[in-house]
């Protein structure tokens, strides 16, 4: 976690020549001006000092976006740009977003507030921007070519609408969707309760983000745009384990997760130690009658889902989606399985022909994360991030929620890894280890086959080959 301060930088947009050239300097001067962003760290919430007062929110990896205060109504400044973003230390991807980052910052108001926002297409392409989720006249809906005409590059258009129910939205363009997403062009917007509200419980710590996929061959920078399926970096607000920030909290914390699902698929996004209720969803707040206990919610495409949980186990609790594939980073994967194949000698001959081969894989894939693979500028290993026992062997959509009896109200900052108490850490066995019992007879079936073949058929699981869906 950073000062706000380090990581911002106010800039006039009159500076800005392509915006300059479309709007005139005294309507420039009547803009509000936009923040920037240049890092890709968790930011402190930002606390309002003007309007309706609420608890922010904290944006993983992320921000959220200033705004004042025109005569009661509240003015944001949203600036579509090429982008540089940090997905993970040593892996920077060229991105579309918005104000210096992908996702763009996070946008937070309250209940009733009537919101302006300006949105400055620096984009090389006309773009626009959908209020996903929001009740709002028809002409302000950001649907290119069928509410509005698109922004062209270089143009400033206005929204301006109430933000008629709280919950959890997201915003993107609507417009060359299939580019601009798979750029990275997307951001959160959180609508708070004016007042106390019978189904949003006040919480201590209320974290957001919004699950991105992109396309980017190794050694690449810059996201392959038509790709429908075939994904290989799976992020939470555009950053990578080992580069997601963790969820820092107090023992006894009440935590809201507000995440939103803008990738081709859907993402069942899974917590340790604790259960957690679904209090939101799409359509806001959830009735208490709807609400059941779960470790794992899946969030289909297009989706926003809010869980709730009491933090009452102290630790390092592993938080991701639970597609195996989804917290692995860019790897080949037309490998085959090579689990129990014997590779004795072969490694050595290939050596002599190709210096760099290695042979992977033949006792699971474990190993990759520790390997010293040669592999090409700007690319994340598949599965890394150190922990206090060796390598996490994760990649892509994982972090941690950390849990802490002294970690303060309000402080968001890492504290480091968990010191399990004596006694309570898995260990190994050193004893005798005798063979275990087995059920020998047949049967157990409930419809016995008439004919048994005269030898059994042993079936190999073949792991992971080629394959489009990732
Ligand atoms: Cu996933």
């Amino acid at each position: 976690m950073s000062s706000r301060r380090d990581f911002f930088r106010f800039a006039g947009i009159a500076g800005g020549a392509v915006a300059a050239a479309s709007v005139s300097r005294g309507a420039m001067a009547a803009l509000p001006e936009p923040g920037f962003q240049t890092g890709p760290h968790t930011m402190a919430p930002l606390v309002p000092n003007s309007g309706r007062p609420y608890n922010p929110v904290v944006t993983l990896n992320g921000w959220t976006l200033p705004w004042r205060m025109n005569q009661g109504v509240k003015e944001f400044h949203l600036v579509a740009e090429p982008v540089v973003r940090e997905m993970a230390p040593g892996f920077k991807a060229h991105l579309w977003g918005y104000n210096g980052q992908s996702p763009g910052p996070t946008i937070e108001v309250v209940e009733g507030d009537r919101v302006r926002i300006f949105v400055t297409n620096k984009l090389p392409e006309h773009t626009s921007v959908h209020w996903h989720g929001q009740r709002l006249p028809n002409g302000m809906d950001g649907v290119t070519g069928l509410t509005q005409p698109a922004i062209p590059a270089g143009k400033t258009f206005v929204y301006e609408f109430v933000a008629r129910r709280p919950g959890t939205f997201m915003y993107h363009p609507h417009g060359d969707e299939m580019v601009q997403l798979a750029m990275g062009m997307m951001g959160f917007w959180i609508t708070h309760p004016k007042a106390k509200h019978p189904l949003i419980d006040e919480v201590q710590r209320d974290f957001c983000f919004l699950l991105s996929a992109y396309d980017i061959e190794p050694g690449a920078a810059t996201p392959k745009v038509a790709e429908m399926t075939d994904f290989n970096i799976w992020a939470w607000n555009s950053r990578i384990f080992p580069g997601i920030d963790s969820l820092n909290v107090r023992l006894n914390d009440k935590v809201r997760i507000r995440m939103g699902n803008l990738t081709m698929t859907n993402h069942p996004m899974h917590l340790h130690g604790h259960e957690f209720l679904i209090t939101g969803t799409d359509g806001g707040p959830t009735p208490k009658s709807t609400r059941m206990y779960e470790v794992t919610t899946d969030i289909a495409v297009g989706q926003m889902r809010q869980v709730e949980f009491l933090a009452d186990e102290e630790g390092d609790w592993a938080f991701h989606c639970h597609k195996s594939h989804h917290t692995m980073n860019a790897m080949g994967h037309d490998i085959p399985t090579l689990i129990g194949v014997d590779h004795r000698g072969i490694g050595k001959k290939i050596n002599s022909l190709i210096p760099d081969y290695m042979v992977m894989g033949e006792r699971g894939m474990g190993d990759m994360a520790e390997m010293e693979m040669p592999i090409p500028d700007n690319t994340i290993p598949m599965m890394t991030g150190e922990g206090p026992f060796g390598s996490v062997e994760m990649g892509g959509m994982f972090s941690v929620v950390k849990v802490r009896r002294d970690q303060k109200p309000g402080d968001y900052t890492n504290p480091g890894w968990y010191k399990h108490p004596e006694g309570t850490v898995a260990y190994e066995y050193t004893g005798p280890v005798a063979e275990p019992a087995r059920f020998k007879a047949e049967g157990g079936q409930s419809m016995p086959r008439k004919n048994r073949s005269a030898s059994d058929t042993v079936v190999k699981v073949k792991k992971p080959s080629s394959h489009g869906g990732h």
